[in-house]
């Protein structure tokens, strides 16, 4: 058995009457963590450098091993940017690389620019119009169930790739969880997190880190999932929200983003 541990923390009221959201994050482990994860959640909602938490929810819930799928940890890759200008040009140009249409990639990274704070969750937008698929308003959707297969393996390898940071960590296993969905064709994000500027594009096949996606000292973040047309909406957010997914970071032969 696994347990799903899910947090999430608002000023202002809880997110159901309105509340601002701060911040929240999902792991998957044993029993033997599950306090310790638990307690971590806690501390971190309530030291956010979004804001000061009045409401946090913390959800758990039991996984039978035999529902977990593996999926692999993407490789990763890191472009070199001077500016936001910068970056943004190459994030669109690696979107439609990854497939979505020059439209679209536009439309998502004019989605994220714009708006005045960050959701809870990420946007769909069909990857070909660049319209958007869910509607789930300020929400979004929220990925889940979600963590590392061997985390002593991945905390090793990211602290000799310099890459120990938290940001690293959860948006690795989030992008690998989103690119292996059945309909997604690529994602961009970047942090909410007011001191962090990096982002990146995730695709199939790659997650490449763009320095400067926003600039210094904004609070506003957010993730758009491109999706190809024609798939199914409802399955794709229950694959994102329920599935549970263990990523493996030994499990992708030559393009392993672990072993390199
Ligand atoms: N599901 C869907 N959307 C989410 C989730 C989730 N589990 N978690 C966060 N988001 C959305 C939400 O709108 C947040 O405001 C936004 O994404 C950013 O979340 O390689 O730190 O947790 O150096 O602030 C990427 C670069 C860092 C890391 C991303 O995201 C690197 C980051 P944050
Ligand atoms: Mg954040």
């Amino acid at each position: 058995m696994l347990y799903s541990i899910k947090m999430r923390a608002a000023e202002n009221g809880s997110h159901e009457n309105g509340g601002r959201h701060i911040s929240g994050a999902e792991r998957l482990v044993s029993f033997p963590y599950l306090t310790a994860a638990a307690a971590a959640m806690v501390s971190r909602a309530f030291n956010h450098s979004r804001g000061q938490a009045e409401f946090v929810n913390i959800k758990i819930e039991a996984i039978p091993h035999q529902q977990i799928v593996e999926v692999p940890l993407l490789p990763i890759s890191t472009a070199q940017t001077e500016c936001v200008q910068e970056g943004r040009n190459i994030a669109v140009n690696a979107l439609v690389e990854a497939g979505v249409s020059r439209l679209a990639a536009q439309q998502g990274m004019a989605t994220l620019a714009a708006r005045p704070d960050s959701m809870r969750g990420a946007t769909l937008m069909c990857a070909a119009t660049g319209k958007r698929l869910d509607n789930t308003a300020e929400r979004g959707i929220r990925v889940s169930r979600m963590d590392i297969a061997d985390e002593s393996a991945f905390t090793a390898w990211l602290e000799n790739s310099r890459l120990s940071n938290i940001h690293v960590r959860e948006a690795l296993v989030l992008a690998s969880k989103v690119a292996s969905a059945p309909g997604v064709t690529a994602e961009l994000c970047w942090s909410d997190d007011p001191d962090y500027t990096t982002g990146y594009v995730g695709s199939k096949a790659r997650y490449m880190r763009i320095p400067h996606l926003k600039p210094f000292g904004s609070p506003v973040g957010g993730r758009v999932f491109f999706i190809i047309p024609g798939t199914q909406i409802n399955d794709l957010i229950a694959y994102l929200e329920e599935q549970p997914v263990l990523v493996n970071a030994l499990s992708g032969g030559d393009s392993c983003g672990v072993c390199g």
